[in-house]
């Protein structure tokens, strides 16, 4: 070291310095919880990765003042992102979002209370700032650099190649986490503040691109096809049967319908729901689907809301959470109904709280809501029992007749279960899912039925519709092998796996005495037209894709986001056409149809059900609802 000094280039003092302020913003000053080992690691490395991505850029400006003002102003500007959000988390507990930003309502909140929303300690955010303007200022021969051309391509190497080991921890840590998009909080966590920005300013001008080109002039064509294919304006049998009535609608979390009328080691998994199949007041349909993709819960909300898809990538929650909607809520709400969705989780979990506002949803009863303690709580959350409990008081002070929405956290992946909670015993195959599968099932069906005999105390049952609704899937395709076990099948083939998403449906009209079990096709897609045939709403001007389940003029089939779909005889799935009854495939999936009968059978079901989906889509994409006038 022959007397020269050791230089500490201004690019690594400032990631340095921006790195440890940004941690000790995500770990103090942010609520964001940390569960595991692995997720505080990606915590605390993905701050200083996103500075040096962003500081080593540096290397590339030769002269030393271009340099040194990169460094200070973008430190200064990424300070001031930091500090915006971190005031913003202090009133909405959430991230910005980019329409969030736009959003006048917000800010006009935040307007008012902005005094009170800033900290006296938050100075200590820029201190860094004011240290490494002074060095710049100073010291500008020892921190400045001037790397030759391959100590410049290797600093940028090595930013994209941390950046890279970044995004592969947090996809490790949370699959699926940039297609599912679901929570903000997830996304901050895992990729960091700034990496979470860029991320949020593509999504969403991937979504305001495809709606920016939108007119309405796609519309006419959507309205012939639904009123050629899809909706009959005659009144079922069951038509205004609801009307003035409460609807309480419970989301069952992953309960599936092959637990239905079954048993495991001998004994009944749903006990009081096999019971509603019985009884009088109730119809349920056993051959019901869910119609979900990568928005799990939320694309079940969107479903039954609007009768649209979700989309095939993403939750439409997120993408499309600003869209006009013409859902059910608004429209019970202009019958007088008052709207509230009951769910014990974070309101920015699949951004329900903007899609609420969307939807028009009166009242969200979300974590804050509820009493949350480590006794009551198991795997997601709050136990199904506690939270139907703690629920009724809220219940009891809505304005009747009440829309009220409730969904259910304790059976969801990967099924824990206190041993106090559970009343029978786990299943024994090689998948520990589906084995506790059964007992969290049973556990909610218990949970349900609790809910039931507390609606009566309250008085509300008798005034109420009641339905019960599994979401989606819980066990996923990777348990085949077990499942293929429990079913006691030498395999679970494309057939099996398409009849596997059937999902419980119920509609329970307290004194009704004509209940019954309807086997037609059915799916999510059809509950907005029914309920809303139930509450006595036309709906002629209205533009959606299901079907009145109580009306014998429907479309006979339902299709999934992938454009499978089942018809009243066939089932089509990965490209194979099989008979609805026996599960014979009838055509060779390598060699193309074998009988004309086949591919009468499923070719123009194929054609529609693909123009169906692009439709939908086209509406949710160009966002074209906002064209339209519904009264
Ligand atoms: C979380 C709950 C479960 O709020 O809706 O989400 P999921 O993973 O089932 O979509
Ligand atoms: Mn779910």
């Amino acid at each position: 070291m022959s007397g020269k000094r050791l230089k500490t280039p201004l690019y690594v003092i400032a990631t340095i310095l921006f790195g440890v302020k940004t941690y000790i913003v995500y770990r103090f000053m942010f609520n964001i919880e940390v569960e595991n080992l692995m997720q505080e690691i990606i915590l605390f490395l993905n701050p200083f990765i996103s500075a040096f991505l962003i500081f080593s850029i540096s290397v590339w400006i030769k002269k030393t003042t271009r340099q040194m003002k990169y460094i200070k102003y973008t430190a200064l500007i990424g300070t001031v992102i930091l500090f915006v959000n971190l005031v913003f988390y202090r009133n909405f507990t959430d991230f910005i979002t980019v329409p969030q930003l736009f959003q006048s309502s917000n800010m006009v909140d935040l307007g008012s209370s902005i005094l009170s929303l800033i900290k006296v300690y938050d100075i200590f955010l820029f201190l860094d700032i004011a240290f490494i303007w002074y060095l710049s200022k100073r010291h500008r021969d020892v921190v400045y650099v001037n790397y030759p051309k391959s100590g410049r391509v290797f600093a940028l190497v090595l930013s994209l190649l941390l950046l890279t080991g970044n995004f592969f921890l947090a996809e490790m840590e949370r699959p699926e986490l940039f297609t599912r998009a679901f929570d903000r909080e997830y996304l901050v966590k895992n990729i960091g503040l700034f990496n979470y920005h860029v991320y949020d300013v593509f999504m969403h001008s991937k979504v305001k691109s495809k709606r920016l080109l939108a007119d309405g002039n796609d519309i006419p064509a959507i309205k012939d096809y639904i009123s050629d294919n899809i909706r009959s304006d005659e009144e079922s049998d069951l038509f205004g049967v609801a009307e003035d009535k409460n609807i309480i609608f419970i989301f069952a979390e992953s309960v599936q319908n092959f637990v239905i009328n079954n048993k495991v080691n001998g004994e009944e998994i749903t006990p009081f729901m096999n019971n509603l199949v019985k009884d009088e007041d109730t119809y349920y349909f056993d051959n019901f689907y869910h119609q979900t993709e990568q928005g799990k819960t939320s694309d079940s909300e969107f479903l039954v809301e609007n009768s649209l898809y979700p989309l095939s990538r993403g939750a439409v929650f997120f993408t499309n959470g600003q869209n006009e909607y013409n859902g059910l809520s608004e429209l019970l709400k202009e019958e007088g109904y008052y709207s509230a969705v009951f769910h014990a989780n974070n309101k920015s979990f699949w951004n329900r709280d903007q899609m609420y506002d969307s939807l028009h949803v009166d009242d969200f009863f979300d974590i804050d809501s509820f009493e949350v303690t480590q006794e009551n709580s198991v795997g997601w959350g709050l136990k199904d029992k506690e939270y139907f409990d703690q629920s009724i008081k809220h219940l009891e002070s809505l304005e009747t007749p009440f829309y009220a929405k409730f969904i259910t956290l304790t059976n969801h992946f990967p099924f824990e279960l206190d041993e106090e909670d559970q009343s029978i015993e786990p299943y024994d195959s090689n998948s520990a899912t589906l084995n506790n599968y059964f007992p969290t099932v049973r556990y909610t069906d218990e949970a349900l039925e609790q809910f039931f005999e507390q609606l009566k105390q309250a008085d509300l049952y008798e005034d109420s519709i009641i339905v019960i609704m599994g979401d989606h899937y819980g066990i996923s395709a990777n348990h085949n092998k077990a499942m293929s076990q429990y079913l006691d099948k030498e395999e679970i083939t494309p057939y099996d796996h398409v009849e596997l998403q059937q999902v419980p449906f119920f509609i329970h009209i307290p004194g009704h005495g004509k209940g019954e079990t309807i086997s037609k096709v059915s799916g999510q897609i059809d509950v907005k037209p029914t309920l809303l045939h139930m509450a006595g709403v036309h709906t002629d001007q209205d533009l959606y894709f299901g079907n009145d389940l109580f009306h014998d003029d429907r479309k006979d089939f339902i299709v999934f986001r992938n454009g499978d779909f089942v018809s009243e005889d066939n089932i089509y799935a990965a490209g194979i056409c099989f008979d609805g009854k026996t599960g014979e495939p009838l055509n060779d999936h390598n060699t193309g149809f074998t009988t004309t009968e086949s591919k009468n059978a499923c070719t123009s079901f194929i054609e529609e059900a693909e123009k169906e989906l692009k439709y939908s889509d086209d509406i949710i994409y160009g966002d074209l609802f906002r064209f339209m006038d519904f009264n």
